[in-house]
């Protein structure tokens, strides 16, 4: 639980950024409001516009993200005004399918009520769409780094079909209530079936992965106001999930059966069968998603275009800031100018931030 000590600190920085940046007038009577609500209440509320003005700002501060030269077009859902878990997942819901929008992804946030002293809504889910992992006699089946939350899944009484594919339901924490489950229907859920250009027996491996990663776990903050619940989305970059959620030791670890598959040496080194299975692998979930109409970008592209963010963040009067060692891509990273740049680490506000696990 974060304290509200220096809030008006906060929120006048804000505050001022953003009659600032937009050109308004009338920061000094808003600024009044605002200390008089934080006096009175303890807390103050954003306008919708404030909240879209910070939720782009906080993408543009995001130190991680190779993604951020469209901050500026980021669609903002207000729903702060949902108070109940079943209001929440129908927001949730529409959150899907107006980012999933048939493949032709839109990037989303919705932001639900922001935490005070007394109050505090929480999304258990690490992201609204994801696969569980099982731990059956040393052997995992699905995804291992969902093994922890599927378990509190079935602790609450859900149960999954026990395929290495099957979606997590959503887990709705609103005010201090027991959190509460819901299935996601089937057809809110867009897939897409990895097949690769050239190798035919590729499909009859049976992969997959979801179109949208809608991360669900992080807290926004804006002006001192901490939205412990603000689901946000873009689309994919390919690496995300053919270098490391299909390829990580710990996560799909399917390295060794595409390189078997491919005809590789698996048992030397030198034979660079890691690289190879990488790289076809990638290219499989590139020539998929492209098939099936659902946006995803390469790592050259990203890359590229995160060049365009920084050339427009200088031609605005600042400096990029970035987290070099997230900002490369996994798979050639010294091919982008990124591995050749340098980056300051500074956390601007505002920001979204890592928050503990709500089940824990
Ligand atoms: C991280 C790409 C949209 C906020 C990342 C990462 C990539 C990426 C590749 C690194 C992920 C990892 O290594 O696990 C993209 C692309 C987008 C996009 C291609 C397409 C539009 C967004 C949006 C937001 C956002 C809409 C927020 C409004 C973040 C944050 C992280 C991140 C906060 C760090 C996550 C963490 O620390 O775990 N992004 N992104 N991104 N992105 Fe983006
Ligand atoms: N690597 C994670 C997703 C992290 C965020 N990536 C994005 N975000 N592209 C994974 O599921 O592979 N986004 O908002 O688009």
């Amino acid at each position: 639980r974060t304290v509200n000590t220096d809030l008006y600190t906060k929120a006048e920085e804000f505050i001022r950024l953003f009659y600032h940046e937009q050109q308004l007038s009338g920061v000094k009577a808003r600024l009044a409001v605002v200390r008089q609500a934080i006096e009175e209440e303890g807390t103050y509320t954003h306008t919708s516009e404030e909240l879209e003005f910070g939720a782009k700002v906080a993408w543009r501060n995001s130190n991680r993200c190779i993604g951020r030269l469209f901050w500026d077009t980021l669609r903002v859902f207000d729903a702060r005004h949902l108070d109940t878990a079943e209001a929440m997942r129908d927001a949730l819901f529409d959150h899907i399918d107006y980012a999933t929008n048939g493949g032709r992804i839109r990037s989303t946030i919705t932001i639900f009520k922001p935490e005070t002293e007394k109050h505090q809504v929480r999304l258990w889910n690490h992201q609204l769409i994801r696969y569980a992992g099982y731990e059956e006699n040393g052997r995992v089946i699905g995804d291992p780094a969902s093994l922890e939350f599927t378990k509190r899944c079935q602790e609450l009484g859900w149960q999954g079909e026990g395929t290495a594919y099957d979606v997590l339901p959503l887990v709705i924490e609103a005010d201090h209530q027991q959190p509460q489950w819901f299935e996601i229907p089937r057809e809110k859920i867009l897939e897409v079936p990895l097949r690769h250009p050239d190798f035919d027996w590729f499909t009859d491996m049976g992969l997959k992965w979801y179109a949208v990663p809608i991360i669900s776990d992080m807290r926004l903050e804006i002006g001192g106001l901490n939205y412990t619940a603000a689901p946000f989305n873009g689309w994919y970059m390919e690496t995300e999930i053919g270098a490391r959620n299909l390829a990580d030791e710990f996560r799909y670890d399917l390295l060794p059966a595409v390189a078997e598959a491919m005809g590789l040496n698996t048992r030397r080194n030198a034979s660079l069968w890691k690289d190879r299975a990488l790289i076809e692998l990638n290219q499989a979930v590139l020539y998929s998603y492209q098939m099936d109409r659902v946006n995803i970008v390469d790592h050259h592209t990203a890359a590229k275009q995160f060049q365009r963010f920084e050339q427009k963040e200088q031609a605005c009067g600042r400096q990029a800031t970035g987290d070099w060692t997230w900002l490369i891509p996994p798979v050639s990273p010294a091919a982008t100018h990124i591995f050749h740049s340098s980056y300051e680490n500074r956390m601007d506000s505002p920001n979204y931030f890592y928050q503990t696990p709500a089940y824990e």
